[in-house]
């Protein structure tokens, strides 16, 4: 079980990656990015999610430089975007991602979404394997993919993804695929593990265990990704909650908490189904 906010997980090729990082989905502006990921390496966070699509990785890159870390010592996760799953658009996506970041490698380079009506993540997966043989990449892996689009990409590769990451949340455990990860070696990491903006939408069901646990909803959603062994990354632009969703190693969810917690599955996805999701394909 995960310790404290350094601890990590150990994927498929032995790389050790951060149980709990900082999501910055929707932080746009620079200074307000900045701030965030200054608030959270202060406070102990090693790990930064971003993404092509966020348009801030240049602000990702400049935080990174100036807070006092060194490079070596995060783990900064950044994604390809739908419009660049081209082999050879994928590579360049990828050189511009570093040069925003000011990174010569990235610790996880993730396929953003599958995209399946343009029948291309499998090229965009080759392209991730080139990179990482490249040495470019120390892992790399997948988001939004289901066990159907898994199985094909290892079918047609023979390299499996080492983090597959997924909308995940009490209303959406992704049952089904958490085990087909477990089986196949696939670390899982849960987005919008506070229901992106939507925790009102449980906070009531979860205020017993909150108050039992002198904690908040917010905690119990973020450690019970914990207590299942996945990856979580909270966003927040709040350095009180940057604190608030790290402060979650000190209790623990017993049986009958996780039950409780595991009948408000419904499957429920807030982001689009990526069977159908197909947009973001315009250069
Ligand atoms: P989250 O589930 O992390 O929720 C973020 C929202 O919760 C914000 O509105 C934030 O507001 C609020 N919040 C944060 N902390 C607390 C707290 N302690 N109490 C109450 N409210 C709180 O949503 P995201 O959808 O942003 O997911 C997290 C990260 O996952 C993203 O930032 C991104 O890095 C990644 N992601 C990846 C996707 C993919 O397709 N691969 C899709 C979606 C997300 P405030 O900022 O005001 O604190
Ligand atoms: C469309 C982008 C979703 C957040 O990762």
């Amino acid at each position: 079980m995960l310790k404290n906010l350094q601890d990590t997980y150990t994927l498929s090729n032995g790389v050790k990656m951060p149980g709990l990082g900082l999501g910055v989905w929707k932080v746009e502006d620079e200074a307000e990015l900045i701030s965030a990921v200054h608030a959270a390496v202060d406070n102990g966070y090693i790990a930064i999610d971003t993404a092509t699509a966020y348009d801030n990785e240049q602000f990702v890159g400049k935080a990174v430089d100036t807070c006092g870390k060194k490079r070596e010592d995060l783990f900064i996760t950044t994604k390809l975007w739908n419009a660049h799953h081209q082999y050879d658009e994928a590579l360049r996506a990828f050189d511009r991602s570093c040069e925003k970041l000011k990174a010569d490698y990235v610790d996880l380079y993730l396929i953003h979404w599958p995209t399946p009506a343009y029948d291309d993540y499998v090229e965009a997966w080759k392209a991730l394997i080139h990179l990482y043989e490249e040495k470019r990449v120390r892992a790399i892996g997948v988001c939004n993919f289901k066990p159907h689009h898994l199985d094909r990409v290892y079918k047609e590769t023979g390299i499996m993804p080492m983090v597959d990451q997924v909308e995940c949340h009490p209303l959406n455990q992704q049952l089904e695929l958490l085990d087909y990860c477990k089986k196949n070696g696939i670390v899982m990491e849960a987005y919008s593990p506070l229901l992106s903006g939507n925790l009102a939408d449980v906070s009531d069901k979860l205020e017993a265990i909150a108050k039992k646990h002198g904690k908040t909803a917010a905690q119990v959603c973020i450690r019970f990704q914990i207590e299942r062994g996945v990856i979580v990354i909270p966003q927040s632009g709040h350095s009180n909650r940057i604190v608030e969703n790290a402060n979650v190693f000190d209790f623990a969810l017993d049986e009958e908490d996780m039950a409780a917690i595991a009948a408000l599955n419904q499957d429920h996805h807030f982001l689009p189904d990526p069977d159908t999701a197909n947009f973001g394909k315009k250069r």
